[in-house]
C-alpha cells in the first residue's frame, strides 16, 4: 500500500511473548522541570529455562543516554544496538540486573506523555506507551513487576511527592532537598506508572472497607481549588461502597490519590492507587459546573475507581485486548452512575452517545471491532468502539446471564486471572464456564467490525390469532472488513394492544407465558417468532432497554409510535419512539427544503409535544430527554448524501413551529419548574433544570423568549442556568449575548475550565461566520494551542459539534481545521490526530464539500515528519 501504513502496522496475530520476567524494578528520580536524571535498576529472569542467554529488548524514546550496565559491566556503544524506540542487548544470561541512566526534559514535553509540566507541577502519563519517555524499560502491559521509587527534589519547589503504594521512608537531603520512597506492592505493568511532584493541596477523608480496613483517600490540587473537591470525594466514597455491594470488590491498599490537572489529553488515568485526573473531571461548585458535569465527575471518578479491579489487578495482555479493560470499566461505570441517579436517564444517553458517535466511527475509514487486528498508533484505539461499543457488547453477557450468572462470570475471571496479564477470549470463557454455556458465536462480537442491522417486519393472522415477527440481520461491509458473519443478538420485545395494554406473551413453540418483556436471542440471518393467543394486531415494542448495539429497522405508523410514547412500560422504547417521530418529521422538511418547497408541520410531532409538555407523572429528566431532538450530526447519518444546511433549515424550522404552536404550554411548565427555589445538587433538582432549560431552549424562537432568558440569567445561582441562558441568547442572536459573553468573561477570566465554557459556547454558534470568530479567540489570553482543555472547547466544539460553521460552503472552516491540525501535529501528535479525525466522515457530503475536505486531507499529509498519530488517521481517511 503506497500511504505506507501496511508497513508501520502492527499486528495482533504477531503477538509473542516476552522472554523475561522483571520481578522489581528500583526507580530513582532527581526531580527538575528541566532536566531530571532517571536511574533504573532492574532484575531479568529468562522464563525459558533451558536456554543459557536471550537478547534484552527494551523500549525508549527521547531519552538522553548517560550509562548502561549489565551485571555490573558498564555497556559501551558495541554492546548494544539502539534502533528507533528498541534497544538491544544481545545474549543476556538468564539472571541479569540492569542498570541504566537517563535525563529527560519534562518542561520541553509539549505531547504529554511520560513525564511533563502542569503549571508548577510535574506529572507523568504512561498509557499506553509512555513510560518509554521515562526510562528504557520492556514497555508492554504483559511485563508486570513490582515498583520501588525513590524521587529527590528541592522542598520549596516541590514538597510534595506522590507515586504508586505505601509512603515506605522520607529524609531529607543537603540543600534544601528532600526525598520520598514509594513501594507498590502489586506488581503492575510500566502503563500503570505514576508520579507527581509539585506545591499541591489536598483534601481528606476516610473509607472503611467492608472488611474494616481503614483508607485514607486524598484528593491534591492547586490552592485556589480546594473549595471545588466535595463532590469528587462523595463520589469516590459512594464507588468504593458500590463496588462492594454491587461487584463484591473491596479497595486492596491503605491510600488512594487523586491529581488534579488542567493539561491532559483524556479524562482521567488509573494509576495504580495514584489516579491522574483531568481537573474537568474534579473540580465543581454549583456556580462553576453544570449538572453534566457533576454528572460526569460522578462517573469518571468511579471508572478510575472499578479500573482498580477491571484493568489493574487483571490487566491487558497487550494492548489489542484493550477493551478488556475499557469496555468492562464502562459498563461498571454506567451501572454505577444507573444505580446513583435514574437508570432509565443514564439509558437513554447512554444509547444516544453510542449512535451518534460510535455508530458513525464504525462506518467510517477508521472502522475496526472492539478488539482491533491492527493498527500503527495504539493511540488513536483509544475510541468509541472500544470503550463504548465494548460496554454494549459486556451489557450482552449480563442481558443473557442475568445478574446472577455475569456475576458468577466476574468471580472466575478473578479467581483464575487476579495479578495476570489477559485476553478478552479469557473473559468470555470465565463468562462460559461459570455458567455452563458456550458463547463461541458470541465471541464474533470481538472479530466483527460495523454495526449490524436488524431489519423486522410483522404479520397478524386474524384466524389462528398468531402474531409473527421476522428478524433479519445483516451487517453491511466495512472500510476494514468485507465479509461479515451472523451475531448473537439478544432481543427484548414486548407487545401492546392499541389502547397500550401489555400482552402476555406464549410462543408458538413454547407453553410458558411471559408477562411483560420476553427475551429472545437471534443467531441466525433470519428467524421467525410467533406468538399465540394474539388477541388484535399488536404494537411492537423492538429491542426493550436497547437489548443489542444494532440498527433497528421497522416500519412504525405514527399511531404506533403514539401508543409506545404514551403507554410503553420500557423508557428506552418510549424515547426512542419520540425520536423516530422527530427524525421523520425533520428528514421530511430537509426533503422539502432541498427541492425548493415550503417546509409544513407534522400532525404527529405536535401530538407527542403535547403529551409530554403535560405529563406530570413523569420524570422530568425523561421528558427532557424526549423533547431533546436528534442532533444534526446524527440526522447527517441518516442521509444520503449530507444536506448541512438543510438539516439545520428544517430542525429549526421544526423547533420554532413547535414553540409557537406550543407556547402556552412550554411558558406553563417552564414556569413550573422555574420556581425561584435556591440550588440543590440532588438528582430531582437535576431533573427539574434539565426539563426547565429545554423549555428554555425552545422558548427562545418565541417573543417571550428573550425577556425569560434574560431573567433566568439574572437570578441564576448556578452554571447550568446561567449557560442555558447565554447560549440562548446567542442563538437568538439578542444583542444581550454580548453583554452576557463579556460580563461572564469578566468573572470568570482566571478561572479555565469555566473559561472552557466560554470558549465553547461561542464556537458552536451555528453559520459559516463563526470560524472568524474562532479565530479571533485563539488570540484571547486564556487561550492556549497547548492545552487539550483549550483546543477541545474552542476548535473541536467548532469542527465537531458546529455543522454549518466546519462545513461552510467556501471551505474556509476545513482551511482553518487542516491549520490548526498541522499546527497540532508539532506539539502533541494525540490531540492533533483527534483533531484530524472532524474530516472522516468527508466522502458522504456533496461533490464540492467533498473535494475541499479531501484537499485538505491530502495537504495535511503531505506534511513533512508528520506523526504516526496523525498519519494513520488522514491516510485512513483518503484510502
Ligand atoms: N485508561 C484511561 C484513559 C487514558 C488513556 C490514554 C491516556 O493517555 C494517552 C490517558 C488516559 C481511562 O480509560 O480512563
Ligand atoms: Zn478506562
Amino acid at each position: 500500500m503506497k500511504d505506507g501504513l501496511s508497513e508501520k502496522s502492527i499486528y495482533r496475530k504477531n503477538y509473542t511473548v516476552y522472554p523475561w520476567d522483571v520481578s522489581q524494578l528500583d526507580i530513582h528520580f532527581d526531580i527538575g522541570s528541566e532536566t531530571t536524571t532517571v536511574r533504573a535498576e532492574m532484575e531479568f529472569q529468562l522464563k525459558d529455562g533451558a536456554r543459557d542467554s536471550q537478547d534484552i529488548v527494551l523500549n525508549g524514546s527521547d531519552l538522553q543516554l548517560i550509562s548502561l550496565s549489565l551485571n555490573g559491566r558498564t555497556l559501551s556503544a558495541d554492546d548494544y544496538v539502539v534502533d528507533g524506540e528498541t534497544l538491544t542487548i544481545s545474549g543476556a544470561p538468564p539472571k541479569s540486573v540492569l542498570k541504566t541512566e537517563v535525563k529527560i526534559h519534562p518542561a520541553n514535553n509539549s505531547a504529554l506523555e511520560g513525564l511533563y509540566l502542569s503549571g508548577d507541577f510535574l506529572l507523568t502519563q504512561c498509557e499506553a506507551q509512555g513510560f518509554r519517555k521515562i526510562t528504557w524499560f520492556p514497555d508492554r502491559p504483559d511485563v508486570m513487576a513490582a515498583y520501588r521509587v525513590t524521587m529527590e527534589a528541592d522542598r520549596s519547589e516541590f514538597p510534595v511527592l506522590l507515586s504508586n503504594g505505601n509512603r515506605a521512608e522520607a529524609g531529607e537531603s543537603a540543600g534544601g532537598r528532600h526525598w520520598v520512597r514509594w513501594e507498590d506492592p502489586f506488581p503492575k505493568p510500566s502503563y500503570l506508572f505514576a508520579l507527581v511532584a509539585g506545591d499541591l493541596e489536598l483534601v481528606e477523608e476516610h473509607f472503611t472497607t467492608r472488611s474494616g480496613r481503614d483508607v485514607v483517600l486524598r484528593i491534591y490540587v492547586e490552592t485556589e481549588n480546594l473549595d471545588r473537591c466535595a463532590h469528587a470525594m462523595e463520589s469516590l466514597v459512594n464507588a468504593m461502597r458500590w463496588d462492594e455491594e454491587r461487584f463484591d470488590l473491596e479497595y486492596d491498599l491503605n491510600i488512594y490519590h487523586i491529581v488534579a490537572t488542567n493539561d491532559f489529553n483524556m479524562g482521567a488515568m488509573e494509576n495504580k492507587s495514584l489516579n491522574i485526573f483531568n481537573s474537568k473531571y474534579v473540580l465543581a461548585r454549583p456556580d462553576t459546573a453544570t449538572d453534566a458535569d457533576y454528572q460526569g465527575i460522578e462517573g469518571v471518578i468511579g471508572h478510575e475507581y472499578f479500573h482498580n479491579w477491571t484493568g489493574n489487578r487483571v490487566t491487558c495482555r497487550d494492548w489489542f485486548q484493550l477493551t478488556l479493560k475499557e469496555g468492562l470499566t464502562v459498563f461498571r461505570d454506567e451501572e454505577f452512575s444507573a444505580d446513583m441517579q435514574s437508570r432509565a436517564v443514564k439509558r437513554i444517553r447512554v444509547v444516544r452517545d453510542l449512535r451518534s458517535r460510535q455508530f458513525p466511527e464504525d462506518d467510517g475509514p477508521m472502522s475496526h471491532p472492539i478488539r482491533p487486528d491492527r493498527y500503527v498508533e495504539i493511540n488513536n484505539f483509544y475510541t468509541s468502539t472500544v470503550y463504548q461499543k465494548g460496554a454494549a457488547i459486556i451489557r450482552m453477557y449480563h442481558t443473557l446471564l442475568g445478574e446472577a450468572g455475569f456475576q458468577k462470570g466476574m468471580k472466575l475471571y478473578f479467581e483464575r486471572h487476579d495479578g495476570h496479564a489477559v485476553t478478552c477470549d479469557d473473559f468470555l470463557a470465565a463468562m462460559a464456564d461459570a455458567n455452563g454455556i458456550n458463547l463461541d458465536r458470541f465471541g464474533r462480537w470481538y472479530s466483527q467490525s460495523g454495526t449490524p442491522q436488524v431489519h423486522v417486519s410483522d404479520h397478524y393472522d386474524t384466524a389462528t390469532q398468531t402474531y409473527t415477527l421476522t428478524l433479519k440481520q445483516r451487517t453491511p461491509a466495512t472500510y476494514d472488513q468485507k465479509d461479515k458473519q451472523e451475531l448473537v443478538i439478544p432481543f427484548a420485545v414486548g407487545l401492546l394492544t392499541a389502547s397500550g395494554e401489555e400482552l402476555p406473551l406464549q410462543l408458538e413453540t413454547g407453553t410458558d407465558i411471559v408477562q411483560g418483556t420476553r427475551l429472545l436471542v437471534m443467531e441466525e440471518a433470519q428467524q421467525e417468532y410467533s406468538f399465540v393467543n394474539i388477541p388484535e394486531h399488536p404494537v411492537p415494542s423492538l429491542f426493550r432497554d436497547y437489548s443489542a448495539p444494532v440498527k433497528i429497522f421497522y416500519d412504525y405508523s405514527a399511531e404506533q409510535l403514539a401508543t409506545l410514547i404514551a403507554h410503553d412500560s420500557d423508557a428506552f422504547v418510549r424515547w426512542d419512539a419520540a425520536q423516530r417521530i422527530a427524525q421523520n418529521a425533520i428528514l421530511e422538511q430537509c426533503r422539502r427544503h432541498a427541492k425548493g418547497l415550503e417546509m409544513t408541520l407534522d400532525s404527529s410531532l405536535f401530538k407527542a409535544f403535547r403529551g409530554i409538555l403535560s405529563d406530570r407523572l413523569a420524570d422530568p429528566a425523561l421528558l427532557a430527554e424526549a423533547m431533546i431532538m436528534p442532533d444534526e450530526d446524527y440526522l447527517a447519518e441518516q442521509m444520503e448524501i449530507v444536506d448541512v444546511d438543510g438539516i439545520h433549515a428544517a430542525r429549526e424550522f421544526i423547533r420554532k413551529g413547535l414553540a409557537n404552536g406550543l407556547k402556552t404550554l412550554f411558558v406553563e411548565r417552564y414556569n413550573e419548574l422555574n420556581d425561584g427555589q435556591s440550588y440543590q445538587k440532588s438528582s430531582k433538582a437535576m431533573a427539574r433544570r434539565a426539563l426547565k432549560n429545554v423549555c428554555l431552549f425552545y422558548l427562545i424562537e418565541t417573543d417571550v423568549g428573550e425577556s425569560l432568558t434574560a431573567a433566568q440569567l439574572k437570578s441564576s445561582d448556578n452554571m447550568t442556568d446561567t449557560l442555558a441562558a447565554i447560549k440562548g441568547l446567542i442563538l437568538m442572536e439578542s444583542p444581550l449575548a454580548v453583554t452576557a459573553l463579556s460580563d461572564f468573561e469578566s468573572k470568570w477570566k482566571t478561572d479555565a475550565l469555566v473559561m472552557d465554557k466560554w470558549f465553547m459556547m461561542q464556537a458552536m454558534k451555528p453559520g459559516p461566520g463563526t470560524v472568524n470568530k474562532v479565530k479571533e479567540l485563539m488570540q484571547h489570553p486564556a487561550f492556549s494551542i497547548q492545552n487539550p482543555n483549550k483546543v477541545r472547547s474552542l476548535i473541536g466544539v467548532f469542527a465537531m459539534l458546529n455543522p454549518t460553521g466546519f462545513h461552510a460552503a467556501d471551505g474556509s472552516g476545513y482551511t482553518f481545521h487542516a491549520d490548526r491540525v498541522i499546527e497540532l501535529d508539532g506539539l502533541n501528535p494525540q490531540v492533533a490526530a483527534r483533531m484530524a479525525s472532524a474530516f472522516n466522515r468527508w466522502k458522504r457530503y456533496d461533490e464540492d464539500r467533498k473535494m475541499l475536505m479531501k484537499s485538505q486531507l491530502q495537504r495535511i499529509a503531505a506534511v513533512d515528519n508528520l506523526s504516526g498519530d496523525v498519519s494513520e488517521i488522514v491516510n485512513n481517511a483518503l484510502r
